[in-house]
């Protein structure tokens, strides 16, 4: 099966009480037993639900994963899969990525005795240089939030010894970049963004061929309680039908806009992979079978100017998150990325001039509009030349 068939199968078949061709949402949080301990399998919903079972083997298939976990949030799932490691254990981490997987690293679990490296694992004596006698986990994140770095992947697994590599795919989706077949071990998704697609529903998906992972990753979503509920998996299950679809809209306006602000006076720097001039553009060709709907840019000027372009908008909201099918615009320093101290977040270029679009599929010449219009009518502040 392809993907796109896959999208619209795995998972989905005619539910079997009833026939019904679409898997119902099975709002309950508990199950009748014949008899203590005889029951259809299910015996509670923090443990197991039709619905979110659905999901699961949906968004294991589209990863080419033997095993799925659907968790609440892409935190709560990145929670899980850091329960594979222990106190004492250390990992490698990417230096550019959402703030929120920061803060949980540096502020929550480095305190239960887990030990992070932030390294720039674009630079791979960089990260050979990280690794210690115990290293257990490389956390990938590529393209990167919000510098759209690429980390080589087959690379990174290369150097692993005995360490778990975990990638986290929310921005690519698994329909450009299918980590676990050049060699990951667990895949990570903010299912809130590209795969539900529609900015209504929160969630998160670990993805693994891996049998004692995917038992430790299900232990701890069940002994945790991170998991959807079955309106939010069912949601997130019918955004994901359309990926294929959506991606391929999302990649070919975020090309277009990209080499709008490229060719644009007032735009100092543009980051998206499928520019010629991005530096790993090779890599992101090889390792990708497309570049995404995630551009990253400079404007000239003060951050002032950034932000005045970022208001006068009409089609990319302010707001948070990305992956929807509407366009948005934020200002990382200031929304996402503000848990990282100011010191470390310019150090690693994630300056207060920059801007993130999460590029929509909108019409392309509305949007290309847009940004010409803001543009156009954002003055350089008073002073500046
Ligand atoms: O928001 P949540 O579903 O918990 O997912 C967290 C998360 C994990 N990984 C990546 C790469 C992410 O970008 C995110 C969430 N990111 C945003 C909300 C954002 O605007 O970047």
């Amino acid at each position: 099966m392809k993907f796109s068939t896959r999208a619209i199968h795995a998972g989905q078949g005619a539910d079997p009480t009833t026939g019904a061709t679409i898997v119902p949402i099975y709002q309950t949080s508990t199950y009748t037993q014949d008899a203590v301990g005889e029951h259809k399998g299910f015996d509670y919903s923090r443990t197991v639900n039709p619905t979110r079972s659905a999901l699961e083997a949906q968004l294991a298939s589209l990863e080419d994963a033997r095993f799925g976990s659907a968790f609440a949030s892409g935190m709560a799932a990145t929670a899980a899969v850091l329960n594979t490691l222990s106190a004492g254990d250390h990992a490698v981490v990417t230096d550019d990525l959402y703030g929120g997987t920061y803060r949980l690293f540096s502020r929550v679990l480095s305190r239960y005795g887990i030990d992070f490296t932030y390294v720039d694992m674009s630079d791979l004596d960089a990260v050979r240089a990280a690794v210690k006698p115990n290293t257990k986990m490389f956390w990938i994140e590529t393209p990167t939030n919000p510098l759209l770095k690429l980390i080589d992947i087959e690379a990174i697994c290369a150097l692993r010894g005995q360490a778990v590599v975990v990638v986290d795919n929310t921005f690519a989706s698994p329909y450009f970049q299918q980590p676990l077949s050049l060699g990951a071990d667990i895949v990570v998704h903010s299912t809130t963004k590209y795969i539900g697609g529609h900015s209504d529903v929160v969630g998160g998906a670990a993805l693994t061929n891996d049998r004692d992972l995917y038992d430790v990753i299900k232990f701890h979503q069940n002994a945790v309680g991170g998991v959807p509920g079955p309106h939010d998996a069912w949601l997130t299950m019918r955004g994901a039908k359309t990926l294929a679809l959506r991606m391929r809209e999302h990649a070919r306006n975020a090309q277009a806009v990209a080499e709008f602000l490229e060719a644009h006076d007032d735009v100092a720097r543009v980051y998206y992979p499928g520019l010629a001039s991005h530096p790993q553009h090779a890599l992101a060709k090889r390792q990708m079978s497309g570049f995404g709907g995630m551009v990253s840019f400079v404007l000239t000027g003060p951050q002032e100017r950034a932000l005045d372009f970022a208001n006068r908008l009409q089609y990319f909201s302010l707001a948070e998150s990305l992956g929807g099918v509407e366009s948005l615009i934020c200002h990382p320093a200031r929304m996402t990325h503000g848990s990282i101290p100011k010191e470390d977040r310019e150090r690693r270029g994630v300056t207060d001039g920059l801007l993130r679009l999460s590029v929509g599929i909108e019409d392309l010449d509305d949007l290309l509009d847009d940004l010409r219009t803001a543009l156009a009518a954002t003055p350089m502040p008073a002073g500046v030349s």
